[in-house]
């Protein structure tokens, strides 16, 4: 394997997959309002931490580079169903954000009815994308269980569920931790196991537990980030729950966690899984 370091890996795959992910969406979404809703958010300048994730493993168990291109369909579905999830969650009867990433939120942009249907739009062109995949039956099937398992009522749209519902009141460690899993790590678990499924590696319980360990390191990074902002006072949090201190001791752990789990690893080159832990350094 040449490339040890994800960040490097990142540079290198990011403009081909961004560009996959422009073209096919503009070739096929006809309808011009759609396409352009659809279409802004995607290349609103997302970090693509998922798909990256997802092909990162598949790299790492002996993939090319040159061959990599074969799974950007399902990589590519993830990302459309993290896209729609933000959409959704800036609406006005949800988190009621007027940015995101720094440029107007897709309702903002184009009206509510847009983007609710910009978001319906990319929640099932991901499992169209899956189907239409060249890689094989067992290996797409995999791919749309775990993602309609993880993204669906049974994992993300059910943290949102709580989320939206449990606003009023704070939520103890146990709930709160249950909603992050959920609400956020459940997508990139998804991603993760997806990898290694689409790239023949048998699953093994240290990369779900370095998954389910990054997964939900990524929002209490999150609520770190957010901690003392306007927006963040009163919302279910860790520093709101156990301060700021405890909360990056609980990220400290989580990463150790993730690294004592992905080094217990055999079959699989480790490098760019223990590298992408230092998204979670200061
Ligand atoms: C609407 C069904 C439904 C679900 C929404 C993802 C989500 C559930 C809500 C987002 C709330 C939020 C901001 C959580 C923090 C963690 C998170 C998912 C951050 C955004 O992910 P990044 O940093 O985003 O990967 P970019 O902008 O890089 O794509």
């Amino acid at each position: 394997m040449d490339i040890k370091d994800f960040k490097k890996f990142h540079e290198k795959v990011l403009p081909e997959f961004n560009e996959f992910l422009n073209n096919k969406i503009n070739s096929e979404i006809k309808q011009p309002v759609l396409r352009d809703s659809m279409l802004y958010s995607i290349d609103a300048g997302g970090k693509r931490v998922r798909p990256m994730l997802m092909l990162a493993v598949v790299y790492s168990c002996g993939v090319k580079l040159e061959d990599l291109h074969e799974y950007y369909d399902i990589a590519g579905a993830i990302e459309l169903i993290h896209t729609y999830s933000l959409i959704h969650d800036d609406l006005p009867e949800m988190d009621n954000d007027d940015y995101r990433r720094g440029k107007l939120s897709n309702h903002k942009k184009f009206g509510v009815g847009p983007a609710v249907l910009a978001g319906d739009g990319l929640l099932t062109q991901a499992f169209y994308w899956i189907a239409k995949s060249s890689l094989d039956t067992s290996k797409r099937m995999a791919a749309v269980r775990i993602l309609a398992h993880n993204a669906g009522p049974m994992g993300m749209v059910a943290g949102q569920m709580t989320d939206i519902t449990k606003e009023d009141r704070q939520l103890n460690e146990e709930e709160l931790t249950d909603l992050h899993r959920q609400k956020t790590s459940d997508l990139i678990v998804a991603a993760i196991t997806i990898g290694a499924f689409c790239a023949d590696h048998s699953l093994s319980t240290n990369l779900v537990e370095y998954a389910n360990k990054v997964g939900l390191a990524f929002q209490v990074k999150d609520d770190l980030d957010d901690f003392g902002s306007k927006e963040d006072i009163d919302k279910n949090t860790f520093p709101n729950l156990i301060g700021e201190d405890a909360t990056k001791q609980r990220l400290h752990g989580l990463v150790k966690d993730a690294l004592n789990a992905v080094l217990k690893e055999e079959k699989f080159d480790k490098n760019l899984m223990v590298s992408f832990l230092d998204y979670f350094k200061d």
